[in-house]
This record gives structure tokens, C-alpha cells and sequence, in this order.
């Protein structure tokens, strides 16, 4: 059988999501990491879709986009864990958080992890260490990655009328909090789309200082906990 291959960066949040949806169905993938100068990796897209990762291959279809593939693999993959619930009000409420990871949690991630030029070097460092870079780009991204990375999240604070990026991430974890209440998942006794996004997204930052912020609120950590202990149960084996 045709492995799934997922088309990456290793710091891309939306890629995260990714992750988190095929382990929670216990898919088997392979990951190709995409070199962010030319991605030349990428497979043959869609005409209409962007030159952006994640990018999906499986069944013989490329899914370009990470909403697209959360939800492709829900139907495709029906037998396994459900992300999206029967119940309609429940669905409208998880397919709403899903797209809050996007359009605010992915955003105010960044401006915290390269908000700072120790941040942004840190940031740099690590995706040089995890990208299938060569030498000489390898060189250029620890060289080039912080003042890049530290424009992009400037650009991304102005966009959203933001100054302070740590603010806007707390603010952001206290919502995570509200929906949870006293439940175990963001739409209450299950795990739905909304938990595999945020939970993807927060990933991301994983190695990062500001993973502080989740490990010091007790339910927000839980929650993470719980999560992640789903992912490792039904995880398939890593193919690389
Ligand atoms: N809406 C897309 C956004 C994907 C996206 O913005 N990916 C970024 C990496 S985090 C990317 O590929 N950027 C490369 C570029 O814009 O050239 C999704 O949800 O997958």
C-alpha cells in the first residue's frame, strides 16, 4: 500500500494539526520535510492551491491545506475516531474553534516565539536543526531565519492591532480554558476537531519558553495531557 505522506516544515503549526489528526486515527505516515527556499519537495498541486505546507498524499489524492485535510481524513477514515460530532450544535461549535486556531491561536503563536531576537534565534536554530537543509542553506537560515522570522511576527502584531504578542497568547490559552469549563474536551465529554487543532497547534511550540504558559494553568495542562496520552494510544508506529 501507498504510504500517506505528509509535505511539512517542522515549525508550521498548521502541519502540527496535521500530525495531531493522523495519529489520533492511527494512520501510518511518512514525513517530508520542504525546504522553505523553492519547496521542491512539494508534489504536483492542485492548480488552485497555494505553494504552502502541510500537503496531504494518500489514496492517491494530494490534499493541500490543513482544515481540508482534518476534514478529508474524518470522512475518508470514518471507522476510526470521529473529530467532527452527529449532534449539530456541537459540530458548529468545534468547526468554529478549528478556525479560531487559525485565524488566532496560529497567528499569535509566532509573535511570541520570534517576538524577541533571543526568541527568534532560538526559533532559527531549531528549524535549521530539524530541516533537511543543505549546508550552505543550512548556514543562511541560522544566519538569515531571525531577522526574517522577527519582521514576520512584527508584520503579524501590527496586522491584528497587537503590541504585546504574550498578551494576545493569554488571552488566547484563557479561551481555550472557557471552553473547557469542568469538561475534558472543548466541546465537553469527547474529543472533537477543535481539541486536534488547538492540541496540534500548541505542539508546535512544545520546545519553545512560552510552553510555560500551558504547563502552569492546571486545566489547560490536563487537558494537554489528556490529549496527547489519546495521541500516543492510537499513534501507528512512526515511519520516519
Ligand atoms: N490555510 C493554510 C495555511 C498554510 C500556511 O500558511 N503554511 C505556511 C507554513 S506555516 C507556508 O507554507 N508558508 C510558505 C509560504 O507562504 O511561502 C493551512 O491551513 O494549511
Amino acid at each position: 500500500m501507498v504510504p500517506v505522506m505528509l509535505y511539512q516544515f517542522e515549525l508550521c503549526p498548521f502541519c502540527h494539526k496535521v500530525k495531531a489528526g493522523l495519529e489520533l486515527k492511527g494512520i501510518p505516515f511518512s514525513k517530508v520535510e520542504v525546504n522553505p527556499m523553492g519547496k521542491k519537495e512539494l508534489p504536483d498541486l492542485p492548480s488552485d492551491a497555494p505553494r504552502k505546507v502541510p500537503v496531504l498524499e494518500a489514496n492517491g489524492e494530494i490534499v493541500p491545506d490543513s482544515t481540508t485535510i482534518l476534514n478529508y481524513l474524518d470522512e475518508r477514515y470514518e471507522g476510526r475516531m470521529r473529530f467532527l460530532p452527529e449532534d449539530p450544535e456541537l459540530r458548529a461549535k468545534t468547526v468554529a474553534i478549528e478556525q479560531w486556531v487559525d485565524d488566532v491561536l496560529v497567528m499569535a503563536l509566532p509573535t511570541v516565539i520570534y517576538g524577541t531576537w533571543r526568541e527568534a534565534l532560538t526559533a532559527a536554530q531549531i528549524t535549521a536543526r530539524t530541516s533537511n537543509f543543505g549546508f550552505f542553506q543550512n548556514v543562511s537560515v541560522r544566519a538569515g531565519g531571525p531577522l526574517i522570522m522577527h519582521q514576520i511576527a512584527k508584520r503579524i502584531l501590527k496586522k491584528n492591532q497587537r503590541t504585546d504578542g504574550h498578551q494576545w497568547v493569554s488571552e488566547a490559552l484563557d479561551r481555550v480554558e472557557d471552553w473547557l469549563g469542568d469538561e475534558p474536551f472543548v466541546t465537553g465529554q469527547t474529543l472533537t476537531l477543535g481539541d486536534v487543532a488547538i492540541h496540534g497547534a500548541l505542539s508546535c511550540v512544545r520546545e519553545f519558553p512560552i510552553f510555560e504558559k500551558v504547563n502552569s494553568r492546571p486545566r489547560l495542562s490536563s487537558w494537554f495531557r489528556r490529549v496527547q496520552a489519546l495521541r500516543d494510544e492510537h499513534a501507528a508506529p512512526a515511519r520516519g
